[in-house]
């Protein structure tokens, strides 16, 4: 159904100023293009970018076979390019162009159909019915998304998550409340310094303070948001010294869990991402057995990949898990995760990269599928903001539909 009649490839750069590919499929005088994010704080099971020139020669060679092809599905497509690549780790054609290929062809296999992109997501994925997540808004950056001479916090983001599911109103909301967040912040001196997801940065060795800040906006505010993090602790992790570190500080596994127990309580957390390393599901499983109504999410620990997965299932160590589609490079394996994750009834985060781009990919995608959360930074950032504001406008485009 699907043919691709050329393509063609570009570097860009993303909002922390390093290159990145941006592809065009084209077919029937009609243009589809995509553009792909990059992490920082990377887990090792996922798929492998490749320098973006060396992405623009592998797109010739996939051309040179595509252009003489039909694609019936995207699944059809996937596959071609995974079979073609011929790794387990999509580093021969690179997963950063495996992906924008994928992309760029959801977006040419929609049009086709005549489907917004989020109704053709949706069909792709096993009985999914559209539905707005929760916005997950990173207001205080930390971890390893914030330079070392600032001094950062420990976990790599705290988190502020509107208590609305409509996508205008979260939004308005997170603009408040980070206005009100600005004024908890000025007398520190610390309400102008950005890391890299555009949340604001706080100095400090103390995990909980980021907690402190937002919750004392949320007085001042009213309880208009649930707060969350994500600790990204295989960053924080030391296999050497079998601890977990950051500057000066040091934490037993042990030690760690009596903190999210203390948070949890606390300030009533909605969610925990990543609370330890990636290798250690049995910590997890400490966290994940007391704690049913608070989502423990996966990240690096499941990287979007089903045989992650599974093991993180076997183990109980999560009861809900971050969906990324450059950790594992195609559509069709994205949704075969958020397939997975529902039949273990867990909770879905659809979510962006540190290093982002304009392409809002993934608010389709995160209302197609009806996820139950979104996680793109801070709106004031531009490259976050679009993912945000592309959920907006598919919200109104549907009241007009009723409206008519
Ligand atoms: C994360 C992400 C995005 P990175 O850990 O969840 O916030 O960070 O893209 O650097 O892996
Ligand atoms: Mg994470």
């Amino acid at each position: 159904m699907a043919k691709i009649e050329a393509a063609r490839g570009r570097i860009i750069e993303d909002s922390r100023g390093e290159k990145t590919i941006e592809i065009d499929l084209l077919s029937r005088g009609r243009e589809f293009k995509s553009s792909v994010p990059s992490g920082k704080s990377r887990g090792k099971f996922e798929a492998k970018p490749i320098a973006p020139e060396k992405a623009l020669e592998s797109l010739e060679r996939v051309m040179r076979v595509a252009g003489k092809k039909n694609f019936e599905t995207q699944r059809e497509f996937d596959d071609f390019l995974i079979n073609l690549d011929g790794t387990p780790d999509k580093s021969s054609l690179g997963a950063n162009l495996i992906l924008a290929l994928s992309i760029s062809f959801a977006r040419l296999a929609a049009a086709e159909e005549n489907l917004p992109l989020y109704e053709f997501l949706r069909r792709q994925s096993a009985g999914a019915s559209s539905s707005f997540p929760r916005l997950l808004f990173n207001l205080i950056n930390g971890g390893v998304h914030v330079s070392a001479s600032d001094s950062p916090l420990p976990f790599q983001e705290y988190l502020a998550v509107p208590k609305t599911s409509s996508p205008e109103a979260a939004l308005k909301t997170g603009f408040e409340f980070i206005e009100t967040l600005k004024g908890v912040l000025a007398p520190r001196g610390e309400a102008d310094r950005f890391g890299d997801e555009g949340g604001f940065v706080v100095s400090g060795l103390d995990p909980e303070l980021g907690l402190e800040l937002l919750d004392e906006a949320r007085r001042v505010y009213g309880d208009r948001v649930d707060l969350s993090i994500d600790a990204a602790a295989s960053s924080l992790w030391d296999a050497r010294e079998s601890v977990y570190k950051w500057r000066s500080q040091t934490w037993t596994g042990e030690e760690l869990l009596k903190i999210y127990e203390w948070i949890i309580k606390r300030y009533g957390l909605l969610s925990i991402e990543d609370p330890f390393d990636e290798e250690r599901m049995e910590e997890w499983e400490t966290l994940s057995r007391e704690r049913r109504g608070v989502w423990i999410i996966g990240d690096d620990l499941t990287a979007t990949n089903v045989e992650r997965m599974k093991k993180a299932a076997q183990a109980r160590a999560a009861n809900g898990v971050i969906i990324k589609p450059n950790q594992i490079g195609t559509v069709s394996e994205t949704i075969a995760a958020v397939n997975l994750a529902r039949q273990f009834d867990w909770k879905v985060v659809v979510s962006h990269r540190s290093g982002e781009t304009d392409d809002d990919f993934i608010a389709d995608l995160a209302y197609g599928i009806g996820a139950d959360g979104l996680k793109s930074g801070s709106p004031l950032q531009g490259e976050r903001l679009v993912k945000y504001k592309r959920l907006v406008q598919i919200e109104k485009s549907l009241k007009q539909e009723v409206n008519k």
